[in-house]
């Protein structure tokens, strides 16, 4: 079953989506999501112009050694534009391998080991009262794990509080929106939330929180140590994760569980934070970090030091890396939870999908391949347009981690 064409698809139903579309001479095609928030069409580039021509007329089924051949081949290791580019590949071929069977991709990655995807959701808000009403929102929904953000006093705006209630797009500007951050007014924001969270609704649900990198390793650790009283599910990326060693620091400090890795795209950016035993919950996703086929080399080693997955799955992920994400949690044994930021129904009009939501579970369907497909001629309407990411500066112009 050889290669006999491959497409890449621009669209943008209100956010940028890349998804490159792979057709065999059987007339089987498979989708695979390409999309690198902000850096786009580096990535069309990589594909049309690098990876294309050397695809054409392999063996469609040979996903190992196509994987191998684009990582070894390329001679330039890793890095989020070929990682991702190689994603695309992986899961195109994964989608047509079971199209193909005429199987839901998850019996070809070994079957399920549960019944669902425990998904979480995103209460934010203003204020903390906005806050924990969007989190009862949730809870109304069946959700049964919620991540809070909240506005900080003083700060014009943060990461995770969004001006539309229902979606949350951070890359909204043709460039870059320049925010100003505060350490000590966030710190000091954080527990207070969390405090009258667990007040108010007891401790049923699981509760998360995003740093989105912002704190140095002792400030991560105060943090983490004054939240322990309201047992968080994880406090996500607390530092920056370039320096592993950070983790360290964080952890001789507290009992809070740690996750991280949204930004990482190989398993060598993960190994020693497992092998140390320096996290809880691996948050690498198919999309960015290799395809199915690295991701699963990714869970196998997180589960030797007990760590669980919980992959990235915010907005500009699009439905064709969800539908990838739950066939590969519901397969493996060491799932912790999968994020789930809910697409606009534009996009879900482009991408119609089989997956579903009920009781705060996901569910992929049980039709063959991925389960999720890219109505072209919807896609068309919309072009590309250019749309950034903001950048964070310190309250004295230095510019910091967004
Ligand atoms: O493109 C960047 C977003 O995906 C990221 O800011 C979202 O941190 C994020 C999350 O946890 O969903
Ligand atoms: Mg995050």
């Amino acid at each position: 079953m050889k290669i006999r064409d491959i497409r890449v698809n621009v669209t943008c139903p209100g956010r940028n989506f890349i998804t490159l579309k792979i057709t065999t001479d059987d007339g089987v095609y498979g989708l695979g999501d390409a999309t690198l928030n902000g850096r786009e069409l580096a990535v069309v580039s990589y594909l049309q112009d690098h990876v294309a021509p050397c695809l054409i007329g392999r063996d469609a089924h040979q996903i190992e050694d196509i994987w191998q051949y684009l990582y070894r081949g390329a001679y330039w290791r890793r890095g989020p534009v070929t990682m991702t580019a190689i994603a695309a590949v992986d899961m195109a071929l994964w989608d047509i391998k079971a199209k193909v069977a005429g199987l839901p991709l998850y019996q070809l990655l070994g079957g399920r080991c549960r019944e669902g995807v425990m998904v979480y959701g995103h209460a934010n808000g203003g204020t903390v009262d906005e806050t924990l009403g969007e989190m009862e929102k949730y809870m109304g929904l069946g959700y049964k794990a919620i991540r809070l953000q909240t506005g900080v006093p003083g700060m014009k705006s943060t990461y995770g509080v969004s001006k539309d209630k229902m979606y949350y797009e951070p890359a909204d500007a043709d460039l870059p929106t320049e925010n100003v951050w505060s350490t000590e007014k966030y710190l000091d924001s954080v527990p207070k939330l969390f405090e009258k969270a667990r007040a108010k609704f007891g401790f049923d649900h699981h509760l998360l929180h995003d740093v989105h990198h912002r704190l140095t390793p002792i400030e991560a650790a105060r943090l983490g140590k004054s939240l322990e009283p309201y047992r968080l599910f994880w406090l996500e990326d607390a530092v920056v994760a370039d320096n592993p060693e950070s983790f360290r620091l964080i952890r001789q400090h507290t009992t809070t569980p740690l996750a991280v890795g949204e930004v990482f795209n190989s398993i060598h950016d993960c190994r020693q934070l497992m092998q140390e035993q320096l996290i809880d919950y691996i948050r690498c996703t198919i999309v960015h970090a290799g395809g199915i086929s690295h991701m699963r080399r990714i869970a196998s080693l997180a589960d030797l030091y007990n760590i669980r997955t919980g992959s990235h799955g915010a907005t500009d992920l699009s439905p064709v890396s969800m539908a990838a994400a739950l066939h590969f949690d519901l397969s493996i044994p060491n799932f912790g939870i999968q994020e789930y930021m809910r697409h606009t129904a534009e996009t879900d009009a482009v991408f119609p999908h089989t997956y579903s939501f009920k009781d705060g579970y996901l569910h992929p369907g049980e039709g063959p391949g991925l389960g999720v497909d890219l109505d072209e001629a919807l896609a068309e309407k919309y072009p590309y347009k250019r749309a950034y990411l903001p950048v964070n500066r310190l309250q004295d112009g230095t510019l910091y981690n967004w």
